[in-house]
C-alpha cells in the first residue's frame, strides 16, 4: 500500500494523486500542521478557510470509500509538518511510498524530494498548461508577453473561438473595459456561508493574534458552495465585470469581482469548468463579449501565465530585487493609521476580509511599495500572509514580477507605477483623503505625486531608455528645474517622516 498526500490546496476529486491511487489499498494523508499555518503569519480567515475546507473534503473522500488518515492541528501526535506527518503515517501503516500531486510552492516540492520515502510528485493536471508546455512556449522568446501565451491557451481550450478565429473577431476587448468607478453598484457582493464554529475556535485560540479579523467568516468552503457563489456571480455581476474591472470605491469592497480565487486556488472549482460556464453565459446572450473575454483572459491567460513564470524561474525567484530596494514595510501595512485614504481603505478591507481586488493590490499597496522603495522580500511576505488566495506560485509572480518589477522585467515590460492622478481617475478615494491629489508639492500634496517622480528620477539609468517610458521622462525633463528640485526634496522629507514612524 501507498500513502496518498492531499495538501490543503489540492481539494479536488480529480486530483492526479487520487486518480493514480488505489482506493481499496492506499491511505490518503491529510494534515493540519503548524508549519503550513505559520511559515508566514497568515490571516486567520485564510487558516480557517483551509482547515474547514480540508475537513469537509476529507469527509467527502471517506463517503466515497477512501481510507483517510486525517490529522487535526490539536491532535497530540501531530508532528507539525507535512514531512513529519508522512513519516509518522508511513510507520503507522508500514508504507514506504507516497503518491502526491506536485505542490504549488518550491519549498514543499524540495522538502518532499528529501524525504527518506519514495515520493512520486505527479503533474498537477488542474492547470491548463504543463510546465513543459510553458517552457516550450518561452524558449527562444525575447519577451514573455502574457498576451501571446493567452492566445495559445484560447486555441488549446477552444474557449471563445469560432473555428480558428477569436469570437467577434478580436482576441482582446480591453479597450471597452476599465471604466471609471460607477456612482453605485447594483450587485450585493458574494454569497455568505455559515462557518464551522469548531474550526473558528481553534484558529482563534492558536492564531487569534495574527493580523486580520476571523469573524464574521462567510467564505464558501466546499465545491457545492463555491459553485453556488459562481452561478450567483455569473448571473448578477459578470455582465458588468469588464466595464468596472479597475474601479475602486470607498463604500464597496467587491464591486463586480467574482471572489472565486480562494475556491479556485484550493481546488474547489475547476478553472476550465468556470470558463465554460462563463462562455455559455456569453453564447446565450446574457453577457457581453468584453466581460466574458476579459474574465476568461484572467483565468486561462494571467493565472496560467503566472504559474508558468514561477516554475520556469525556479526557487530563487522570490528573492529577486533588481532595483535593490531596502526600505522596511511601514506599520500601516499591518493596520497602523495612515492619512492616505486609498492605502488605509485597502488595508482595512484586507484586514477584515483577507481580500482586496486586483487594482487595489496593484495600484494602491503595490504601487506605494514600489514608489517608496520597499524591499520586495517584505512586500512578498506581506501579500503571502494577508490574502486568503495567496500561494507562492501565483502570489510571487504577481508581487515580485508584476507589482514590484523585482525580476527585472520578466513579467512586466515596464513597472506599474502611477501618481495620485490614476487613483483619482479610477476611484472615489481622493475625495475622502487628508492629502490633496491635485497638489503636486508641499505638505498637503498627495505622496504618490512626489514619490512617482522621485522613483523615476532614482531609476533613470534603467528606465529612460525604455520606449514605453520615454513620455514620462519627457514630462519630467520639461518641468522647470526649481520645481523638480522641490519635488525631490519633498519626496525625501516625506520618506524621512515615514522612516521615523511619524504620522503619514
Ligand atoms: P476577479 O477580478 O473576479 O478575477 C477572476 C479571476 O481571475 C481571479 O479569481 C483569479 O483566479 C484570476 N486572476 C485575475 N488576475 C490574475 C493575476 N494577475 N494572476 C493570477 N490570476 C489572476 N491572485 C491570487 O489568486 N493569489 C494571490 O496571491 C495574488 N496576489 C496578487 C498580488 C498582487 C500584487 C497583484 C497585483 C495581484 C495578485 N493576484 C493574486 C491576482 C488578483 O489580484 C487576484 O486573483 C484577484 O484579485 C482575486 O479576486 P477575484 O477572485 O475577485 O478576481
Ligand atoms: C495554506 C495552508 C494552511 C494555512 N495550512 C495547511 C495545512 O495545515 N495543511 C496543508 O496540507 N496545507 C495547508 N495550507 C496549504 C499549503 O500551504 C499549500 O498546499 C502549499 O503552500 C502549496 O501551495
Ligand atoms: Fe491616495 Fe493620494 Fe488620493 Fe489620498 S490623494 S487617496 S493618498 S491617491
Amino acid at each position: 500500500m501507498k500513502l496518498v498526500l492531499v495538501l490543503g490546496d489540492q481539494l479536488s476529486l480529480a486530483l492526479s494523486a487520487l486518480q493514480q491511487a488505489d482506493r481499496a489499498r492506499d491511505v490518503v494523508v491529510m494534515a493540519e500542521v503548524a508549519d503550513e499555518a505559520s511559515y508566514v503569519p497568515h490571516h486567520p480567515k485564510r487558516i480557517a478557510f483551509t482547515f474547514t475546507a480540508m475537513r469537509k473534503f476529507a469527509g467527502k473522500l471517506q463517503a466515497q470509500g477512501w481510507k483517510v488518515a486525517y490529522t487535526r492541528l490539536d491532535d497530540p501526535q501531530n508532528t507539525g509538518s507535512i514531512s513529519g506527518e508522512l513519516m509518522r503515517r508511513g510507520s503507522e501503516y508500514g508504507a514506504g511510498a507516497v503518491i502526491s500531486t506536485q505542490s504549488g510552492e518550491w519549498r514543499l516540492i524540495l522538502a518532499l524530494g528529501e524525504l527518506p520515502l519514495e515520493v512520486e510528485q505527479l503533474r498537477d493536471t488542474r492547470f491548463i498548461a504543463s510546465h513543459q508546455e510553458f517552457e516550450n512556449w518561452a524558449k527562444g522568446r525575447k519577451e514573455l508577453r502574457m498576451e501571446w501565451f493567452y492566445r495559445d491557451m484560447r486555441r488549446k481550450t477552444g474557449l471563445l473561438m469560432d473555428g480558428d478565429k477569436p469570437a467577434e473577431g478580436k482576441w482582446n476587448f480591453d479597450h471597452d473595459n476599465r471604466k471609471k468607478a460607477p456612482q453605485s453598484i447594483d450587485y450585493e457582493g458574494p454569497l455568505q456561508f455559515a462557518p464551522d464554529e469548531e474550526v473558528l475556535s481553534l484558529v482563534e485560540d492558536r492564531f487569534g493574534k495574527n493580523f486580520g479579523s476571523l469573524r464574521p467568516f462567510w467564505y464558501a468552503t466546499d465545491a457545492e458552495q463555491a459553485q453556488e457563489q459562481l452561478r450567483h456571480w455569473i448571473r448578477h455581476a459578470l455582465p458588468f465585470f469588464g466595464d468596472y474591472q479597475d474601479a475602486m470605491l470607498n463604500d464597496n469592497k467587491f464591486l463586480y469581482h467574482s471572489l472565486i480565487s480562494v475556491s479556485l486556488n484550493a481546488g474547489l472549482l475547476d478553472p476550465l469548468d468556470v470558463c465554460k460556464q462563463v462562455e455559455d453565459a456569453y453564447r446565450s446572450g446574457d453577457v457581453p463579449i468584453n466581460a466574458a473575454e476579459g474574465f476568461i483572459r484572467q483565468i486561462i491567460g494571467w493565472r496560467e501565465y503566472m504559474r508558468g513564470i514561477y516554475f520556469l524561474e525556479g526557487p530563487d525567484y522570490v528573492s529577486r530585487n533588481v532595483l535593490q530596494h531596502t526600505r522596511k514595510l511601514p506599520g500601516f501595512f499591518w493596520g497602523a493609521d495612515t492619512k492616505m485614504n486609498c492605502v488605509s481603505k485597502t488595508v482595512a478591507q484586507t484586514q477584515s476580509d483577507a481580500y482586496a481586488h486586483h487594482i487595489q493590490r496593484l495600484m494602491v499597496t503595490g504601487n506605494f511599495a514600489l514608489l517608496a522603495g520597499i524591499d520586495p522580500a517584505y512586500v512578498h511576505e506581506w501579500y503571502l500572509a494577508v490574502y486568503a488566495d495567496a500561494y507562492e506560485w501565483v502570489e510571487a509572480p504577481n508581487v515580485i514580477g508584476m507589482s514590484q518589477w523585482a525580476d527585472g522585467g520578466i513579467v512586466g515590460s515596464k513597472p506599474y507605477v502611477s501618481s495620485g492622478a490614476y487613483i483619482d481617475r479610477m476611484s472615489d478615494y481622493c475625495k475622502n483623503c487628508r492629502y490633496k491629489v491635485k497638489q503636486k508639492t508641499g505638505e498637503e500634496a498627495c505622496p504618490f505625486n512626489v514619490l512617482y517622480w522621485d522613483f523615476l528620477d532614482r531609476h533613470r539609468d534603467r528606465f529612460a531608455p525604455n520606449p514605453r517610458m520615454s513620455n514620462m521622462y519627457r514630462t519630467w525633463d520639461r518641468m522647470d528645474e526649481a520645481k523638480r528640485t522641490t519635488v525631490l526634496s519633498d519626496a525625501k522629507s516625506w520618506l524621512n517622516k515615514l522612516d521615523a514612524g511619524d504620522a503619514v
